[in-house]
This record gives C-alpha cells, structure tokens and sequence, in this order.
C-alpha cells in the first residue's frame, strides 16, 4: 500500500495535468485569436490529452482504494508574443512535468511500491515523447522564422491533429 505521502503526491500530480489541460487551453485562445486554427488545434489536442493523463491518475487512485481529491487551479499564462513563444512556454511547462513525475516515481521507489513504479513508467514515456515533440516544433519554428508560407504549412499540418486516447 502506498504511503499517505505517496497517495498525496498522485493526487498533487492529477490535479497538475488537469491545471497542465488549462495552459494549453489558454494557449489554443491565444491562437484562435491570432487566426492560427492549426496551432489552436495543437493546443486544443494538448489539453484534451492532460486531461486524459489526469484521468488516467484518478481511475489509479479509486483503483488501489484512494480518493482522488480535486483542488483548485491556478489561472495559466495568458499572455503569449507569438507563436514559438506559446512552444517554448508549452517545452517549459513539460519539463517541470517531467521533474515532478521523476520526484513522485523516486517516492515510489523509496517505499518500494512496484504497482506504482509499474504505473509511473507509463508517464516517464509520454514525457519523453513531449519534452522531443515541443523541442522539435521550436527548432522548425526557429527555421520559419516567421515565413509566411512555412507558418501556413505548419498551421495546415497541426490542424489534422486528432486526439487518439489508445496511443497515448
Ligand atoms: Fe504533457 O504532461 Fe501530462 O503527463
């Protein structure tokens, strides 16, 4: 059984990705009003999948007999200068994912909880997949650097995004 500090953590971390879902909203409304519908998309994707991982914490926790306990959040960024800098805020946002992830499975590992060793390894995957996801959009923005075309490129590419909650 994990510890109270342990279930306490995976609590922090759920209502985290749910606040992580509101970063990206505020990034997707800074698109839509900038005219970018793919880069909206992106961010409206994101969201949908930070939610996910929240759930994905929450059924975890009823699971081994918890109860999630949902707080409040705090109001994300909304003030964005353009497109690269919502990427690099979003590649930011991540790595502070990460670090937490990594504390929360280094607790897990202390009380020699394998089932949640087991269920946290699953979140050190995603965020390696996302940290090289936002490192990678940010070195073709760079690239861009404000092109007209090669913005309307990567908007057309983003606006196909779906949400597809069985790769995840
Ligand atoms: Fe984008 O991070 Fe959740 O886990």
């Amino acid at each position: 059984m994990p510890s109270e500090k342990l279930v306490q953590g995976l609590i922090d971390q759920m209502n985290f990705e749910f606040e992580s879902a509101n970063v990206y909203l505020a990034m997707a409304a800074y698109c839509q009003a900038e005219n970018w519908d793919g880069f909206a998309n992106f961010f409206l994707v994101q969201a949908e999948e930070e939610r996910f991982h929240g759930m994905k914490i929450f059924n975890y926790l009823n699971d081994i007999g918890e109860r999630a306990i949902i707080s409040g959040y705090r109001s994300p960024k909304n003030d964005f200068q353009s497109i690269l800098d919502c990427f690099e805020s979003a590649f930011q946002h991540e790595k502070e994912v990460t670090k937490r992830i990594y504390a929360l499975s280094d607790l897990a590992l202390d009380e020699r909880d394998h089932g949640t060793i087991h269920f946290l390894k699953w979140y050190i995957d995603e965020q390696i997949e996302e940290e090289a996801l936002f490192d990678n959009i940010i070195v073709k923005l760079k690239r861009i650097n404000n092109d007209t075309n090669g913005m309307f490129l990567l908007d057309r590419e983003f606006a196909a995004r779906t949400f597809t909650p069985e790769e995840q």
